[in-house]
């Protein structure tokens, strides 16, 4: 059951895609507090046990009590358990403990603030800085019912092409045609599965949107055509802002349409990113929305099938007004003197240039052809640009899916596109943190994501990236990614290449169980990761498990993400079998028993657990996911009853797959073995 309370003039965020009507009575169970600055305060006050599951992108564990949260989209290069917000806006959480299954849902474009038991450990208290918007209260019996009924208000995930779920590489400096194609053959030469490239930045004149320099890249077209013979894409990388520049397409065309931000004084705002002065694209208004999307075009024309948008929170480097005012203050200090507080003052002020709230107050939309200052709506403008790219595509191809993913996101900008999880680092830490955000991104409707593998900033070591790739085999979008100037991050710079490659050989080995997974859970609005309190709802260790998954239909995951452990320590809430993954073709399978296990992992072995009468299925394997035999495998299960795997097949790339139709149903047939080979 879900209530909608609402609470002065919320602005639409285009997030649900059911309208309730608004429940007259009073919100029930949160205390409510009018903050006379406009600002509206809930609280709740939690039960001993209560754990809270939300909040999508966001640091720290897949509990998110005990501590404070923003929903404020931000470029944050350092997540570290300080920060209070990344890219995204998520406002959904689920209240459980053993006397609350509640789900809360703010339908918010501003800033909102989560303390969920940071100032007092018994209290969740949560701010809406505007106090205009949504509050959506949802009852259910069970965390998944809480889930899919979230999905049904928000609407049904986004579906990636099939080739999406290969194995990507990545990194920011990739210049032109030439070090890309030997990027691809050094792993084709070394049987490394890949289906696509990414092209960072750099592939752009002068990081100019929709362009590309012509002798770096003297015929796109054929290229990426060249590329498909050898089932390779490529995936360029779009920023939000649009270098000012007349004669520049884009910028010509987007003033002709007026299409940018304004300032109070009707001109365009503009601050600088990678081209130097930009101006923004007003994503909330539907015309700007149209031709942002048919800039594209060209690119499509090209052959390109994927996109990824960046920067769209918009990050902002500076702003002419916002360099001048740190003058000002430079100026002040010099007449006034220095001295040591004085100057950490100033260096706070010249490193705030970038991403200030001054700035993000100084432009406008037009939200139903009325002005709305930026910060009331700032958490929906990388929706906005991947509602833009969405429909774009639609309009240029309405039979195909495309890739898409975004850094900035909002609810509702799940139907549109998948998200990554930011500027991670090469630490272990952040292989943690990339797991425990996984939940709660398929939990607020993100299930096409997955982390920058190895890590982004700083410089990665071997074991490290074959530790992230571990858990990459699972995540829907696995890409090695890295930043300009790290340490080289591509499988084959390490001398553990080999043990990289069958990782990765075992993504594909199972590439299309998971995409029977995940398509599964798209289309019946439910989850591909959940905690384990989603199974097993009464049982307290298994409620607060944080570095373990549910995944699919009854498998778990429970990655290394330590340096130097030989192995971990792992949970099971039931008995399962083991498969320790060496490669797609050398495994042990162990049946265990419930409860907690030591389990040896050396670097180049994984687990993945599996429930009884539940199966995985391995196919022979290939080098891209066009080319893996999808009806012959090795199915893999403790299997003591009959049953049913419901094997979802499709073409990839159609739209509007059917569900029913698209579903073999193959007989799990008890038997004494671990595993048998079928063809279906
Ligand atoms: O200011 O395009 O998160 O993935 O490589 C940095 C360069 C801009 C941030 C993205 C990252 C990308 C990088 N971008």
């Amino acid at each position: 059951m879900i209530c909608r309370y609402s609470f002065g003039t919320p602005l639409p965020t285009d997030a649900v895609v059911r309208k309730l009507p608004a429940e007259t009575g009073a919100l029930p169970f949160f205390g409510l507090q009018e903050n006379g600055d406009g600002s509206l305060t809930f609280s709740l006050s939690l039960h001993p046990e209560e754990v809270i599951f939300g909040l999508g992108q966001m640091v720290r564990g897949i509990d998110k009590r005990g501590h404070r949260y923003e929903s404020w989209n931000s470029d944050v290069f350092n997540h570290t358990e300080s920060v209070s917000s990344l890219y995204g806006s998520h406002n959904f959480v689920v209240f459980f403990s053993p006397e609350r299954l509640l789900g809360l849902y703010l339908d918010d474009p501003g800033r909102v603030v989560w303390d969920l038991g940071y100032e007092h450990r018994d209290q969740a208290v949560i701010t809406s800085l505007s106090g205009n918007l949504d509050v959506y209260l949802i009852r259910e019996n069970t965390l998944a019912g809480i889930a899919k009924a979230f999905r049904q208000l928000t609407g049904r995930s986004y579906l990636p092409p099939r080739w999406a779920f290969g194995y990507i590489q990545s990194r920011w400096g990739y210049a032109s045609e030439e070090e890309l194609r030997s990027v691809i053959s050094a792993h084709r030469e070394r049987h490394i599965p890949l289906d696509a490239v990414c092209m960072d930045i750099d592939y752009m004149v002068d990081f100019k949107n929709f362009t590309w320099k012509p002798d770096a890249f003297p015929d796109l077209k054929q290229f990426q055509q060249k590329l498909k013979e050898d089932h390779i894409r490529l995936v360029p990388i779009i920023d939000a802002g649009i270098k000012v520049e007349e004669g520049y397409g884009p910028y010509d065309s987007g003033e002709a349409g007026d299409c940018f931000c304004k300032k109070e004084d009707g001109s365009n705002f503009v601050a600088a990113v990678w081209p130097g002065r930009c101006c923004f694209p007003d994503f909330l208004r539907e015309d700007v929305r149209r031709w942002f999307g048919d800039l594209y075009r060209p690119l499509l024309e090209a052959g390109i099938e994927g996109f990824w948008n960046d920067m769209n929170e918009p990050a902002l480097f500076y702003s002419d007004e916002g360099v001048a005012d740190a003058f000002a203050a430079a100026d002040r200090i010099r007449s006034g003197g220095v001295d040591y507080e004085t100057t950490w003052w100033l260096k706070d002020v010249f490193s705030g240039i970038a991403n200030n709230m001054d700035d993000y107050r100084r432009f406008y939309h037009l939200v139903d052809g009325k002005p709305v200052r930026h910060d009331l709506v700032h958490n929906l403008y990388g929706a906005g640009m991947t509602r833009a790219t969405a429909e774009g595509f639609r309009r240029f191809d309405p039979d195909h899916r495309l890739l898409l993913f975004s850094r900035s996101s909002f609810i509702g900008a799940h139907r549109n596109g998948g998200i990554w999880q930011g500027d991670n680092f090469s630490w272990w830490s952040h292989l943690k943190m990339a797991l425990q955000m996984l939940p709660n991104l398929n939990l607020c409707g993100f299930l096409f994501t997955g982390c920058d593998l190895g890590g982004f900033g700083c410089n990665v070591t071997e074991d490290l990236l074959e530790r992230f790739l571990q858990l990459g085999v699972f995540t829907p979008l696995m890409r090695n990614h890295s930043a300009l100037h790290t340490r080289d991050q591509e499988i084959y710079r390490f001398d553990t290449w080999e043990l990289m490659r069958d990782t990765v050989s075992v993504r594909y080995a199972l590439l299309p169980w998971l995409y029977s997974e995940f398509m599964k859970a798209a289309l019946r609005d439910e989850m591909l990761f959940r905690p384990l309190a989603f199974e097993y709802p009464d049982d307290k260790r298994a409620v607060h498990t944080q570095d373990q998954l549910l995944l699919g239909d009854g498998c778990m995951i429970a990655p290394v993400y330590e340096q130097n452990a030989s192995g971990r320590f792992v949970y099971l809430p039931e008995d399962m079998l083991m498969i320790r993954f060496r490669s797609a073709h050398d495994y042990d399978l162990v049946p265990m028993e419930k409860g907690s296990h030591w389990i040896d992992l050396s670097l180049a072995e994984f687990p993945l657990f599996v429930k009884k009468n539940r199966a995985v299925f391995l196919c022979p394997g290939g080098e891209s996911s066009e080319l893996l035999d999808d009806t012959r495998f090795t199915v893999i299960g403790q299997l003591e009853i009959p049953g049913t795997y419901d094997l979802y097949r499709d073409d990839g790339t159609s739209v509007s797959p059917d569900l029913e139709s698209n579903l073999t149903h193959i007989r799990l047939v008890p038997d004494n073995a671990l595993k048998r080979e079928i063809q279906c």
